[in-house]
């Protein structure tokens, strides 16, 4: 018989209720913090009319984050071109359908997770420290040297690679219909801790002609992504994850679930948007861990969905609700223009865990 001896890398942060973490998320005022967009990155440039490849380096950082007024700065882990502009969630990058793109992932992470991190499930382990990664872009039709295989982690400067690592930059052919992808982190054992950090994104591959002939709302002002995440919080701001395992005595960490308490869009909880009584087009991702979201509006509007994952429906479908699994994607308009009312919510009443888990006990976001 063997005895295996683990170290386990505990959370810097006391066990606390479920009530502490309610009472945190409920003192926060919804609704005060305007709705950011994230920055968009090109995956093309222009050239006499005619678009070319580009290649792109984005590279994955420690920053602090505000979620919300009321609440300190978060410790997050988050993407971007440098890290002062770098977001929860990552910039959006904008592909074109045909054009391949190429991005150098890189990991500029310190030595130490944020979270905690269980090394006694199946785990990448770096043999010189350092927080593994891997980016996997979601509903992508790629080669598989850069799909991001959960054993192709690498740390900071490519120090510790995983057993299927093979190039620091990957192709995205963007050969695929027209629509809404994200980009995670996928690294092994740690996709759930390396999330809740922060490490998500939009990604999305257009074809400007294509759409051309529905008239779609399009543009800075009328089209938007709703980027959804739950997250609980500690008083200091810092991220919560429940690190007390549901059979501790095999794992005394891991958790197959995660619910926040506070739902983050856009990288603020609860937050609002200021709009024109006329159609918008926005792009839903739940990239919650385990939350699902049934959304409806409380001026009774419906959602005319367009797109779900990764492409458009065969035709429009007007639904007063959305019901949005844990990564799963809606492309939607709403017509604002003969709404009943000057104020409206977007509501949410998905139990958790769906379908036979609690009902939130007030309608979040
Ligand atoms: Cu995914």
């Amino acid at each position: 018989m063997y005895c295996v001896a683990v170290v386990i890398a505990m959370g810097t942060q006391p066990p606390v209720s479920d009530q502490y973490l309610q009472a945190v998320a409920g003192s926060l005022e919804m609704y005060v913090d305007p709705l950011p967009q994230m920055p968009k990155i090109y995956g093309y440039s222009m050239f006499n009319g005619q678009p070319s490849s580009i290649k792109l380096t984005i590279g994955m950082y420690q920053k602090k984050w505000k979620f919300h007024r009321d609440l300190p700065p978060t410790t997050v882990f988050v993407y971007g071109t440098d890290p002062v502009t770098a977001t929860f969630p990552g910039p959006t990058i904008e592909a074109l359908q045909g054009v391949p793109l190429w991005v150098t992932w890189k990991n500029y992470l310190p030595a130490h997770h944020i979270l905690p991190w269980d090394p006694t499930i199946p785990v990448a382990i770096p043999s010189h420290g350092g927080v593994p990664t891997v980016v996997h872009l979601h509903g992508g039709v790629n080669p598989p040297q850069s799909d991001g295989s959960a054993f192709a982690w690498f740390t900071a400067d490519f120090r510790d690679v995983g057993p299927k690592w093979t190039q620091a930059t990957y192709m995205y052919p963007n050969i695929q219909c027209p629509g809404n992808l994200w980009y995670h982190d996928h690294a092994l054992g740690l996709t759930r801790a390396n999330l809740l950090a922060g490490l998500i994104g939009a990604y999305v591959i257009r074809n400007a002609t294509a759409e051309a002939p529905f008239g779609l709302p399009s543009g800075d002002l009328f089209e938007f992504h709703l980027v959804i995440a739950d997250r609980s919080f500690y008083k200091d701001g810092s991220l919560y994850m429940n690190y007390t395992g549901d059979n501790p005595t095999i794992h005394p960490e891991w958790q197959p679930e995660y619910f926040g308490e506070a739902i983050t869009v856009n990288g603020k909880a609860w937050p609002f948007l200021v709009i024109l009584r006329r159609r918008y087009r926005f792009r839903i991702l739940n990239s919650s861990n385990a939350r699902y979201f049934n959304l409806s509006l409380s001026n009774n509007l419906p959602f005319t969905v367009i797109g779900s994952d990764s492409t458009y429906l065969h035709k429009p479908i007007e639904t007063p609700t959305i019901l949005i699994a844990p990564s799963e994607i809606f492309d939607v308009l709403i017509d604002f223009t003969n709404s009943p009312t000057q104020f409206a919510e977007m509501m949410n009443t998905a139990a958790y865990p769906y379908p036979t888990g609690d009902v939130p006990n007030k309608p979040e976001w």
